[in-house]
């Protein structure tokens, strides 16, 4: 039976065992650059078997949040070099989260103030994290976005290509590109936020013609065992739906399966909340989802996330459902989260009030066994 504790091969990336870091927006790169105290938080985390590092915008079109770091600027790629380093030091392995918000911005982290971007004009009904004058963080409403013309989709298909590259240089293992979560990849493919009428609208294969692009010039650019993506078939975040997620998603599914893809990342359910939440009038199987992929002869790596534990991440590696497990909030808490886990240890507490935004308080300061 296989354990949390197993190596596996996955694409052209060898990690030590089952259990991943998810990738976890902490706000803490002020002018989108790494610094030296985020080198600390995810050196400190270098012995899970993957870590997915934090949304990383490939663009500042792409970016949605303050103080998130990007890896479209050149002292950017300098900073995440300090984390990447520190990661494989410790003899770990990192993978670079390449994001574009689209519909989920403000136009005050837009390039000239300008109006966020999406597939329709139709607006997120989310929040997102700007600076005030004074400093000090808050979320505000996103801005109404404009619908993107199809002759623009080219450049924001190649932003990812060159974040890629980018992420290569930085000293990343690989990427993982963000298709989940009620951001652009998802709402390319949701009806929900996608009204178009072009080729990039209306049938499933239109909806999933941004995804595919995507994925095939960020393989083309860095090779497709270096490739992973997130996608959430059935998450309600940042206000996105779809009429009918299993046979979207069945395509998706069959389409990647021909790709040869490094990982495939699924958040199940609500993300950070309910794994058995459904769009209205719809209902997914998660099952049927991985099985149109395996079926379809898909091999990467099959990642599942969303609110599991030490128990229910080993049956779902176990029973062979994943092959690895992401975990989020325990990885903020607990930076030996796989000694933790190895040895049955208690676990620390996760503090919300400092998830996003500040410095090494409720960042570096979690305590370790080997601190303690
Ligand atoms: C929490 C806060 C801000 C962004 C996601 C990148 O949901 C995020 C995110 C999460 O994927």
């Amino acid at each position: 039976m296989t354990s949390l504790f197993d190596p596996i091969r996955i694409g052209d990336i060898d990690v030590a065992n089952r259990i991943a870091m998810a990738p976890l927006t902490r706000n803490r790169s002020p002018q989108a650059i790494p610094n030296d105290l985020n080198a600390t938080y995810y050196e400190q985390r270098a012995t899970a078997g993957l870590i997915i590092s934090e949304g990383t915008p490939v663009s500042q079109q792409g970016q949605g949040y303050a103080d998130v770091p990007g890896l479209y600027l050149p002292q950017a790629v300098e900073g995440w070099k300090k984390v990447t380093e520190g990661v494989h030091a410790k003899g770990g392995k990192i993978v670079a989260q390449l994001w574009h918000v689209g519909r989920v911005s403000h136009v005050s982290l837009q390039p000239n103030g300008s109006l966020p971007v999406a597939p329709s004009a139709v607006p997120a009904k989310s929040k997102t994290y700007v600076i005030n004058e004074d400093g000090t963080g808050t979320f505000v409403e996103t801005s109404e976005p404009r619908a993107l013309e199809a002759t623009e989709i080219p450049g924001i298909v190649d932003d990812f290509r060159k974040a890629a590259r980018a992420a290569i240089e930085a000293g990343f293992d690989g990427v993982e590109i963000h298709g989940a979560n009620g951001y652009l990849v998802d709402q390319f493919l949701k009806t929900g936020a996608n009204e178009r009428t072009d080729d990039y609208g209306g049938s499933i294969e239109n909806r999933s013609r941004f995804l595919l692009e995507v994925v095939d010039a960020v393989a083309a650019e860095i090779g497709a065992g270096r490739t992973g993506i997130r996608l959430s078939p059935t998450t309600p975040a940042n206000g996105i739906s779809d009429e009918n997620p299993q046979p979207l998603f069945n395509y998706v599914a069959e389409q990647l399966a021909k790709r040869n893809l490094s990982f495939i990342h699924v958040i199940e359910g609500a993300t950070g909340g309910e794994r058995g939440f459904q769009y209205e009038g719809t209902a997914f199987d998660y099952d049927t989802f991985r099985n149109a992929y395996r079926n379809a002869g898909g091999k990467a790596g099959w990642m599942v996330n969303n609110g599991y534990d030490r128990d229910a991440a080993t049956e779902a590696v176990a029973s062979g459902r994943a092959d690895l497990v992401s975990f989020g909030r325990l990885f903020i808490a607990n930076p030996d989260l796989v000694e933790r886990f190895r040895s049955g240890t208690a676990l620390n507490t996760p503090d919300r009030d400092t998830f996003y935004g500040g410095g090494a308080k409720g960042y570096t300061d979690y305590p370790s066994l080997e601190a303690a």
